[in-house]
């Protein structure tokens, strides 16, 4: 069996995954995930034949949310549950016609993926066999639809963590339902296509906002905080993904159990949340970006708790002790579900972690973060003085993702080249290829700043747009601001769509171009946005500072 995966950075030989994942994930895998899109394609369908008549459903909206979720880069590699997941979407659909009929609706002509059905496993492979990436043949049409349905992936992965805090807006789904219908519909071309492109951007700018008063409006606006990166001597739980709700309830659940927790990858923002500071046993950060995992699974020695991505296939040894939850899955791995009141039950991991040896110690010291937009608005004064004194040359917008490819030393490297008077703002697992340099600060403000988690990317655009009103600028690319992103999944792309929505221009993306964007695809962002890749990094200091 074979398989067409062009999504991530990873992509093999920067075309595409064709024989396996660079990622691990398998063929079958692949082309459940090919046919879980085809479903909510197929339920955006029926959407919006509803959406004419008035008529929403809630539960087919976060279907959708969660069904775009599951199917993110290195967030679930279990076929068969995926392939549950798209019987559930297909009976979801047939109970949502059936309904909606009765009020009028007709669902005469609709696309086959409003129509298909299959019920074994061989039927539903054979499907996926057809609606993949490929089944669009024209290069550019396909480059495009692809770019919207990963921007909606990011998208759907702020939704999700914005509805597990009790956040949705009823205009994103809208959208995403919109645009998931229109990648396909044959009659639109290159121009519309690329139209729809920019608008993903502004819902992507929207639901960062969501997510970002979910967040805050739960657990409070970060605050500088420092980050132990030692460890303790009791048997701990490792937590990572972006999921702050599952933290919440591990936190609550091991209190005074004698149990201690450690974030891992993207959840080291956490800690920046004061309603998470009052917990004594929620110790600090262990380990690094996503792709270090196994090594530092081995020596955590305790159980793993993911809430999201980015999974790496764990060793064969490693699988009694990681538990999935949300989106995430690998064969193997125990879950835990949700109950019908929204509570997980994190107890069978406790105990398990009782019987299980504390974490062995990788490094010592703490890490500084907490500059999500309320904090920096607060150091403004300070900030605007550096500016003009001239303390303060430029920013440097180095958010994003890390990843396992050799060339991603550019970022270090860049970082550590770095004039003393700039300062990085930074979010994303990308923080983790320079946040442990010592780069020093400037009169008090550190030289890296980091807002946090990808989707807090949202705050350094605010920051930016602060800066452009105190300096009474008109156009964002006027200030002292340089964008040099690292990106390695769809949460990146979403990223990437909003920052082009809010007019950014002249971004460095790498270390490589997406392979999903065919040559004019990319000549249209060049030519609009100035978007290029880096080169080496001493080069492009110089092309950056002018
Ligand atoms: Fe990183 Fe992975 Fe947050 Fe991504 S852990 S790479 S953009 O999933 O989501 O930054
Ligand atoms: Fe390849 Fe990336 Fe797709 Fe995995 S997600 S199969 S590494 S392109």
């Amino acid at each position: 069996m074979s398989m067409f995966c062009y999504q991530c950075q990873e992509a093999a030989k920067g075309t595409g995954c064709t024989l396996k994942g660079v990622c691990g994930k398998d063929a079958p895998t692949s082309g459940a995930q090919d046919l879980l899109i085809y479903t909510v394609k197929g339920l955006a369908l029926v959407l919006r034949e509803g959406e004419r008549k008035g008529l929403r459903s809630p539960e087919a909206e976060h279907f959708i949310i969660k069904g775009l979720f599951t199917t993110i880069t290195n967030a679930n590699f279990d076929e068969d549950a995926i392939l549950e997941y798209v019987k559930e979407g297909l009976a979801l659909r047939e109970k949502i016609k059936g309904e909606w009929e009765k009020e009028g609706v007709s669902f005469a002509g609709l696309h086959d993926a409003a129509l298909w059905t299959g019920n074994s496993k061989e039927e539903m492979q054979k499907k996926a066999e057809t609606v993949g990436v490929l089944a669009t043949k024209d290069v550019n049409i396909r480059s495009l639809r692809e770019l919207i349905v990963y921007g909606l992936k990011g998208m759907a992965a702020y939704a999700v963590h914005a509805l597990n805090l009790g956040k949705e807006k009823k205009e994103i789904y809208s959208f995403m339902i919109k645009a998931l219908s229109a990648t396909l519909d044959d009659t639109l071309g290159t121009d519309p296509l690329i139209a729809l492109t920019l608008e993903t951007g502004k819902y992507g700018v929207e639901v960062m906002a969501l997510l970002d008063e979910a967040n805050t409006g739960t657990y409070g606006n970060p605050e500088i905080t420092k980050v132990n990166i030692g460890v303790r001597s009791n048997p701990a739980i490792l937590i990572t993904g972006h999921d702050l709700k599952d933290l919440e309830q591990l936190l609550e659940q091991t209190e005074g159990t004698g149990v201690d927790v450690y974030t891992h990858g993207e959840m080291l923002p956490a800690h920046y949340y004061p309603a998470f500071k009052k917990y004594k046993h929620f110790v600090g950060n262990y380990g690094n970006a996503w792709w270090k995992q196994k090594e530092e699974f081995e020596s955590f020695n305790g159980p793993i708790v993911f809430t999201t991505n980015c999974m790496v296939p764990p060793k064969k040894e490693h699988i009694d002790r990681i538990y999935t939850t949300g989106v995430t899955g690998y064969p193997g791995c125990k879950r835990i579900e949700e109950d019908e009141n929204g509570v997980k039950n994190f107890v069978p991991v406790i105990e398990h972690a009782k019987r299980l040896a504390p974490p062995q110690e990788i490094e010592t010291g703490t890490i500084v973060g907490g500059f999500a937009h309320a904090q920096v608005f607060a150091l403004a004064d300070k900030v605007v003085e550096a500016v003009k004194t001239g303390a303060i040359k430029k920013f440097f917008v180095m958010a994003g993702c890390d990843g396992r490819m050799k060339s991603r030393s550019y970022y270090t490297e860049f970082a550590q080249r770095l004039p003393k008077d700039t300062v990085i703002l930074t979010a994303g697992c990308a923080k983790y290829r320079y946040n442990k340099l010592d780069l020093g600060d400037i009169g008090g403000i550190p030289r890296v700043l980091d807002a946090g988690q990808c989707n807090d990317s949202y705050s350094l655009a605010l920051t930016a747009l602060k800066l452009k009103e105190v300096f009474e600028l008109n156009d964002v690319n006027d200030l002292p601001i340089a964008y040099n992103i690292a990106w390695y999944e769809q949460k990146a792309v979403i990223v990437l769509l909003a920052l082009l929505y809010l007019g950014v221009k002249n971004i460095k993306l790498g270390p490589t171009l997406p392979a999903f964007l065919s040559p004019d695809v990319a000549k249209v962002l060049t030519d609009i946005f100035g978007i290029s890749t880096i080169s080496d990094p001493e080069e492009d200091l110089v092309k950056f500072m002018g």
